[in-house]
Protein backbone atom coordinates (compact mmCIF):
# COMPACT_ATOMS: atom_id res chain seq x y z
CA UNK A 1 0.00 0.00 0.00
CA UNK A 2 1.05 3.50 -0.63
CA UNK A 3 2.51 5.81 2.07
CA UNK A 4 2.06 9.20 1.95
CA UNK A 5 3.62 11.17 4.33
CA UNK A 6 1.57 14.77 5.63
CA UNK A 7 3.12 17.75 7.25
CA UNK A 8 1.02 19.04 9.95
CA UNK A 9 1.01 22.95 11.46
CA UNK A 10 -1.10 25.10 13.81
CA UNK A 11 -0.45 28.46 15.75
CA UNK A 12 -4.10 29.26 17.25
CA UNK A 13 -5.35 28.21 20.05
CA UNK A 14 -5.10 24.69 21.76
CA UNK A 15 -1.94 23.69 19.62
CA UNK A 16 -0.84 20.45 21.15
CA UNK A 17 -4.91 19.63 21.02
CA UNK A 18 -5.30 20.28 17.37
CA UNK A 19 -2.24 18.20 16.29
CA UNK A 20 -3.99 15.41 18.55
CA UNK A 21 -7.57 15.97 16.59
CA UNK A 22 -5.59 16.12 13.21
CA UNK A 23 -4.02 12.84 13.47
CA UNK A 24 -7.36 11.39 15.01
CA UNK A 25 -9.10 12.52 11.48
CA UNK A 26 -6.04 11.31 8.85
CA UNK A 27 -7.04 7.60 10.93
CA UNK A 28 -10.24 7.86 10.22
CA UNK A 29 -10.63 9.26 6.89
CA UNK A 30 -7.09 8.40 5.44
CA UNK A 31 -5.18 5.17 6.51
CA UNK A 32 -3.41 3.42 9.31
CA UNK A 33 -0.79 6.20 10.92
CA UNK A 34 2.02 4.02 10.21
CA UNK A 35 4.46 6.46 12.41
CA UNK A 36 4.05 10.46 14.39
CA UNK A 37 6.77 12.51 15.09
CA UNK A 38 7.02 14.14 17.85
CA UNK A 39 5.54 18.31 17.98
CA UNK A 40 8.06 20.55 17.58
CA UNK A 41 7.75 24.48 18.31
CA UNK A 42 8.65 26.63 15.83
CA UNK A 43 8.84 30.08 14.68
CA UNK A 44 6.76 31.35 11.98
CA UNK A 45 8.31 31.03 8.54
CA UNK A 46 8.04 33.07 5.87
CA UNK A 47 5.30 35.39 7.57
CA UNK A 48 5.19 37.84 10.88
CA UNK A 49 3.18 36.81 13.82
CA UNK A 50 3.31 36.31 17.41
CA UNK A 51 1.81 33.27 17.34
CA UNK A 52 4.08 30.21 17.29
CA UNK A 53 3.85 27.15 15.45
CA UNK A 54 3.31 23.64 16.21
CA UNK A 55 4.16 21.43 13.95
CA UNK A 56 4.59 17.19 12.92
CA UNK A 57 4.98 14.59 10.60
CA UNK A 58 3.13 11.69 10.18
CA UNK A 59 3.19 8.96 7.84
CA UNK A 60 0.30 6.77 7.25
CA UNK A 61 -0.58 3.74 4.77
CA UNK A 62 -3.31 4.48 2.18
CA UNK A 63 -5.49 3.39 -0.53
CA UNK A 64 -6.37 6.81 -1.81
CA UNK A 65 -4.93 8.19 -4.80
CA UNK A 66 -2.83 11.46 -4.25
CA UNK A 67 -5.90 14.16 -5.47
CA UNK A 68 -8.38 12.12 -2.78
CA UNK A 69 -5.62 12.27 -0.11
CA UNK A 70 -5.65 15.93 -0.75
CA UNK A 71 -9.28 16.08 -1.11
CA UNK A 72 -9.46 14.39 2.63
CA UNK A 73 -7.36 16.85 4.25
CA UNK A 74 -8.64 19.63 2.70
CA UNK A 75 -12.05 18.49 4.18
CA UNK A 76 -10.52 17.92 7.62
CA UNK A 77 -8.82 21.43 7.61
CA UNK A 78 -12.72 22.82 7.18
CA UNK A 79 -14.13 20.59 10.00
CA UNK A 80 -11.44 21.96 12.38
CA UNK A 81 -12.41 25.41 11.78
CA UNK A 82 -9.87 26.54 9.39
CA UNK A 83 -11.22 29.41 7.37
CA UNK A 84 -9.35 30.79 4.68
CA UNK A 85 -6.15 30.03 2.88
CA UNK A 86 -3.22 31.68 1.83
CA UNK A 87 -3.43 33.14 -1.33
CA UNK A 88 0.11 33.89 -3.13
CA UNK A 89 1.86 32.67 -0.45
CA UNK A 90 0.91 35.28 1.88
CA UNK A 91 0.76 33.20 5.01
CA UNK A 92 -1.66 33.76 7.68
CA UNK A 93 -2.73 32.51 11.39
CA UNK A 94 -4.21 28.84 11.65
CA UNK A 95 -5.83 26.54 13.52
CA UNK A 96 -4.59 23.78 11.57
CA UNK A 97 -2.97 23.12 7.96
CA UNK A 98 -2.35 20.07 6.54
CA UNK A 99 0.47 19.51 3.71
CA UNK A 100 0.81 16.57 1.31
CA UNK A 101 4.50 16.28 1.34
CA UNK A 102 5.50 13.15 -0.21
CA UNK A 103 3.64 10.24 -1.62
CA UNK A 104 6.10 6.83 -2.45
CA UNK A 105 8.08 8.18 -4.63
CA UNK A 106 5.78 9.59 -7.02
CA UNK A 107 6.58 13.50 -8.79
CA UNK A 108 3.45 15.40 -9.66
CA UNK A 109 2.85 18.94 -11.03
CA UNK A 110 -0.98 19.78 -11.55
CA UNK A 111 -2.32 23.35 -10.61
CA UNK A 112 -3.53 21.06 -7.40
CA UNK A 113 -1.11 19.60 -6.33
CA UNK A 114 2.71 19.37 -6.37
CA UNK A 115 4.88 16.33 -5.21
CA UNK A 116 7.02 16.23 -3.43
CA UNK A 117 6.11 19.63 -2.08
CA UNK A 118 7.60 22.19 -3.70
CA UNK A 119 9.01 23.64 -0.13
CA UNK A 120 10.22 20.80 1.26
CA UNK A 121 14.11 21.17 1.33
CA UNK A 122 13.97 24.83 2.49
CA UNK A 123 11.55 24.14 5.95
CA UNK A 124 13.26 23.38 8.87
CA UNK A 125 10.18 23.36 10.58
CA UNK A 126 9.37 20.08 8.38
CA UNK A 127 12.69 18.36 7.60
CA UNK A 128 13.32 17.82 11.30
CA UNK A 129 10.62 16.02 12.16
CA UNK A 130 10.21 14.07 9.43
CA UNK A 131 14.10 13.36 9.71
CA UNK A 132 12.85 12.02 13.05
CA UNK A 133 10.79 9.06 11.41
CA UNK A 134 12.18 8.85 7.74
CA UNK A 135 16.19 10.16 7.89
CA UNK A 136 16.90 8.22 5.28
CA UNK A 137 13.78 8.46 2.86
CA UNK A 138 15.00 9.84 -1.09
CA UNK A 139 13.56 12.90 -2.33
CA UNK A 140 12.64 11.52 -5.31
CA UNK A 141 13.59 14.90 -7.55
CA UNK A 142 16.75 16.04 -5.57
CA UNK A 143 17.83 12.23 -4.79
CA UNK A 144 19.12 13.32 -1.67
CA UNK A 145 18.10 11.57 1.41
CA UNK A 146 16.07 13.73 4.13
CA UNK A 147 18.84 13.73 6.95
CA UNK A 148 20.95 15.34 4.12
CA UNK A 149 18.37 17.49 3.07
CA UNK A 150 18.57 18.76 7.09
CA UNK A 151 22.53 19.04 7.06
CA UNK A 152 22.20 21.13 3.88
CA UNK A 153 19.72 23.73 5.60
CA UNK A 154 21.10 23.74 9.26
CA UNK A 155 25.08 24.61 6.89
CA UNK A 156 23.14 27.25 5.08
CA UNK A 157 22.48 28.91 8.80
N1 LIG B 1 3.38 27.02 7.50
C1 LIG B 1 3.38 27.92 6.53
C2 LIG B 1 4.18 29.13 6.57
N2 LIG B 1 5.03 29.23 7.70
N3 LIG B 1 5.95 28.41 9.69
C3 LIG B 1 6.02 27.44 10.64
N4 LIG B 1 6.88 27.58 11.64
N5 LIG B 1 5.22 26.33 10.57
C4 LIG B 1 4.33 26.14 9.57
O1 LIG B 1 3.63 25.10 9.55
C5 LIG B 1 4.23 27.15 8.56
C6 LIG B 1 5.08 28.28 8.66
C7 LIG B 1 2.53 27.73 5.35
O2 LIG B 1 1.66 26.73 5.44
MG1 LIG C 1 1.57 24.70 4.84
MG1 LIG D 1 -1.52 23.92 3.36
Amino acid sequence: MPNVYLGLGTNLGDKDRNLRRAVGHLQKKIGNVLSLSSFYETAPWGFVSEHSFLNAVACLETELAPADVLRRTQEIEKEMGRTHKSVDNVYTDRLIDIDLLLYDGQILDSHELMLPHPYLAQRRFVLEPLCEIAPTLRHPVLGKTIRQLLEELEQQG
